[in-house]
């Protein structure tokens, strides 16, 4: 049996990323560059692994499952952290949040390692069409850097995240702005539109391009066109924006579903122990118009009709998204290309649909952390199958690069799932590795009083330290509380037994491998 158990250095390898890259890439360019397989990179917002092909039995998300009956799903896979920016841009540099010291929504990666070759820039400086569309970084950073080529579709905002298209939501969105400009205040962005969010769901009646995802389909089919007529590889990213929030999407989709018969959630309470800031503040919901009265995690249940609305919405919209998959798929196999494609779906982090009485992401629990991904296509040869292996997403580029036959670059902070894809069964890491930085705000009176948590997984725990935090500085402080989840007896992680005598040792044990994993000095400093 092969063992692998690859955990680098992740610290003080950034700057030297991009010199080694592009020696790397002149290398692979010297190679056969035509015959590699081209990439289709599915990244999808907000996606939970709530789906036909991980068992779930009310969701529909028949072209999903397609894909995963050319390839292998990855049942445990975690992103490094559950928030868009940190999440993505760990992926895609293939380096972990603290490497690239990128724990919030607003940092770019380049800030700290400027000359980091991403995963799309990687292929485009070995031969590939690098072609983003949609969101593949966070919205705000979408790195050109990295791509031959960005579109982006005339009339829709440069974050086309939040379009209403019923007469209540255009009306919403109108009022809105007649209140901005009478107090003074702009949403405009850089192409001149205002950007503006009301409610947090829609189901308007409205064909499927009338939303970005479905307009960024049709372009993505047209693009496929060109990029066969090209006759280099291609590296294509439809990055799309559903099911994040507003869940706004065609009616037809909607109307999949019986919104009485939709399961709620089963714990609908924080963990028995945790910390407060542990959990979430949902603000990220509370922000919607029609959400701002919710209560926190620690306070009353949401309705269950709100609850229902809610899941409805995220259901229709993960359904919309499906759908255009599907096409995106069909024209695929149409192009003649499907043969020598691999498709990566992903979903940049987990969700809480009522989950620990909360909604969104951004926590270390489980619900956040494991993340969808289905590996598929050329040169997968386990097809149709699940990998229970503990996986991240870190390793989702050394996996592309070797499949595509590209040498590794050294900053590399995964390891190559191939032999995953070969055989599902081995024996792989016994470990994965997550963290979150929550902002004092969210929780403490007091502006200091940030923390992060650092998690680890392992096939029977959950096991999370807490620190305080210094934002200006980027300093761990002292160790302030631990949590530990026995996924053989709680795996909605309920209860935190840290404090049992009876863990102390498990204690102990998970502690020194969190502390090797983020290969942290072994006197942890604590200044
Ligand atoms: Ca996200």
């Amino acid at each position: 049996m092969k063992h692998h158990t690859i955990q680098k250095s992740i610290i003080g390898i950034g700057l030297f990323a991009g010199c080694f890259s592009s020696c790397l890439a002149q290398e692979n360019k010297n190679a056969d560059t035509k015959n590699r397989p081209n990439v289709l990179f599915i990244p999808i917002d907000d996606l939970r692994p709530e789906l036909g092909c991980y068992g779930d039995t009310t969701i529909k998300t028949p072209n999903i499952d397609r894909i995963a009956k050319e390839g292998v799903v990855f049942t445990r896979t975690y992103c490094q952290q559950a928030v868009c920016n940190p999440s993505r841009a760990s992926l895609l540099t293939g380096m972990r949040p603290d490497a690239i010291q990128v724990w919030d929504l607003k940092t770019d990666f380049r800030d700290h390692v400027p000359n980091v070759v991403t995963l799309p820039q990687y292929f485009k400086d070995n031969g590939y069409s690098s072609v983003g569309l949609g969101k593949t970084f966070h919205n705000t950073l979408p790195d050109t850097l990295s791509w031959s080529e960005k579109p982006h579709i005339h009339g829709f905002p440069f974050d086309p995240d939040a379009v209403y298209a019923s007469e209540k939501g255009k009306k919403s969105i109108e009022e809105k702005k007649q209140h901005y400009i009478s107090i003074g205040k702009s949403t405009i962005d850089q192409l001149g539109h205002w950007y503006l969010k009301t409610f947090a769901t829609e189901m308007a009646d409205v064909p499927d391009d009338t939303y970005f995802d479905g307009a960024q389909t049709t372009l993505a089919i047209e693009k496929l066109q060109d990029l066969k007529d090209k006759k280099e590889p291609f590296f294509l990213s439809v990055g799309y924006y559903r099911p994040h929030l507003p869940f706004n999407a065609p009616k037809k989709y909607w109307d999949m579903y019986d919104r009485d018969a939709i399961p709620l959630a089963k714990n609908q309470y924080v963990p028995e122990n945790s910390p407060e800031y542990a959990m979430n503040s949902c603000y990220e919901l509370r922000y919607c118009d029609d959400f701002t009265d919710i209560p926190y995690p620690k306070g009353e249940n949401l309705s269950e009709d709100r609850q229902r609305l809610l899941k409805h919405g995220y259901f229709a919209s993960v359904s919309y998204v499906d759908a255009q998959i599907g096409r995106l798929l069909d024209a695929l196999e149409e192009q003649g290309l499907k043969e020598n494609t691999i498709i990566v779906l992903w979903g940049d982090h987990g969700w809480k649909l009522g989950e620990h009485n909360s909604w969104c992401k951004q926590s270390n629990y489980e619900i956040d952390t494991r993340s969808p991904m289905i590996i598929s296509g050329a040169g997968v040869k386990s097809k149709g199958q699940k990998s229970n292996a503990l996986t991240e997403f870190v390793d989702v580029y050394p996996t592309l690069c070797e499949l595509a036959g590209l040498n590794l670059p050294e900053n590399l902070e995964g390891s190559s799932l191939v032999p995953l894809l070969d055989d599902t069964e081995i024996e792989w890491k016994d470990a994965a590795y997550s963290q979150f930085m929550r902002h004092a705000h969210h929780f403490s009176k007091d502006p200091n009083d940030s923390k992060m948590g650092y998690t680890i997984r392992t096939n029977r725990y959950r096991y999370v330290e807490w620190y305080n935090w210094d934002i200006e500085r980027s300093k761990r402080g002292e160790l302030v509380a631990r949590e530990l989840y026995d996924h053989f007896v709680d795996e909605d992680e309920n209860i935190n037994k840290a404090d049992s005598p009876e863990n102390n040792l498990v204690v102990e044990k998970l502690s020194i491998k969190l502390k090797e994993g983020f290969k942290w000095p072994s006197k942890a400093k604590t200044d």
